[in-house]
């Protein structure tokens, strides 16, 4: 069995390594051109020429959740496309979430200002009914999200494309309730796949639904978010402030507005990093399955977008 490894941007390497050591029965190559075709691919947004150079591949394994880059291939149909599936991902996502939302809820930023200019004051504790959190996306990472928010007893609003059962979460599901959804959240966190249906689904009007003085958090895609309709909702203050980990040019370019405004916290995407150990472990599991003849879990449906 011939495993090639093509992670555009990242050290193949210790990925090669790692593999090797999980498959000692594999032959595990960092691709380079003209190599013999693979039977399975370990991949980041790798390029048209590198599935093209692969007629015999079985599966492509790609090291994160989100498949977006990849599906812009032409990728033959019989080839299965397995996405990483947590893999120590989703309680990133929940340290991050709550993080961000009790911080927000807390005003921990203004205290911060208060004892940077040394002054001992106390601001009025605020209603945690008054914060509802919305998780668009109740997938892997948004289900754990919702689930972690909901420990900390903030009212929790769920929407995903099929209905969903959570504890302690209000679940809406479909297009026809995403307005109900959204007018009753006020700390909005996108963990959409980005797809045609979900591209710049953060916009004007829905971003406008949110109650007044909503805070958005988008760790998703940068593609969900129409950049140029949020700065206007801070300004007027229908929102209170927005946390970005993902843009649609990244890095995020000099000169930007988000770098500069003060209503906008960045993280460089960030929020949920690929963790090599957990991977090359799932990755090495699912190709074994695969190799018996199994199914495995986190298969991607390339009509569905995710
Ligand atoms: P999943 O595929 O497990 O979950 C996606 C969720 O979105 C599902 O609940 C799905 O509904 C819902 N959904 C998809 N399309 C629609 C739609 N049109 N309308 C309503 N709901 C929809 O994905 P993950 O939770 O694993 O990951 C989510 C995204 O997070 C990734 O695609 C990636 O872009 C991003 N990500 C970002 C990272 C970062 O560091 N910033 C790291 C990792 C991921 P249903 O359950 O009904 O199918
Ligand atoms: C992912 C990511 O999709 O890191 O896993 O963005």
């Amino acid at each position: 069995m011939r495993i090639t490894v093509c992670l555009t941007g990242n050290k193949p390497e210790p990925w090669v390594q790692g593999l090797q050591q999980a498959l000692p029965e594999a032959e595990v190559l960092a691709w380079a051109p003209c190599q013999p075709p693979a039977d399975y691919a370990v991949v980041w947004a790798p390029p048209q020429g590198f599935v093209d150079a692969q007629p015999g591949l079985k599966a492509l394994f790609n090291i994160g959740a989100g498949v977006d880059a990849l599906l812009q291939l032409a990728i033959p149909p019989a080839v299965r496309i397995v996405r990483l599936d947590d893999a120590g991902m989703s309680v990133q996502m929940a340290e991050y979430v709550c993080h961000a939302v009790i911080r927000h809820f807390r005003e921990f930023d203004a205290y911060e200002a208060e004892a940077r200019a040394g002054r001992w004051t106390y601001r009025a504790p605020r209603e945690r009914a008054d914060f509802p959190v919305g998780i668009l996306g109740l997938g892997v990472l948004g289900g754990r999200v919702a689930q972690a928010v909901a420990q900390f007893e903030f009212p929790v609003l769920g929407w995903s494309r099929s209905r969903k059962q959570i504890d302690g979460v209000r679940c809406f599901a479909g297009e026809a309730r995403l307005g109900d959804f959204l007018v009753g959240t006020r700390i909005l966190v996108n963990l959409l796949p980005l797809t045609d249906a979900t591209r710049g689904i953060l916009n004007r009007t829905t971003l406008s639904a949110l109650r007044r003085g909503g805070y958005l958090i988008n760790i998703a895609r940068g593609g969900h978010l129409v950049e140029d309709d949020l700065i206007p909702l801070l300004d007027s203050g229908h929102l209170s402030g927005a946390l970005l980990d993902v843009f649609e040019a990244e890095p995020l370019p000099a000169g930007h507005p988000f770098w500069t405004h003060p209503k906008i916290g960045i993280t460089p995407h960030a929020s949920a990093r690929t963790l090599r150990t957990e991977s090359i472990a799932q990755i090495a599991g699912k190709i074994r399955a695969l190799a018996r003849g199994e199914e495995v879990a986190g298969v991607v449906d390339p009509e569905r977008g995710y």
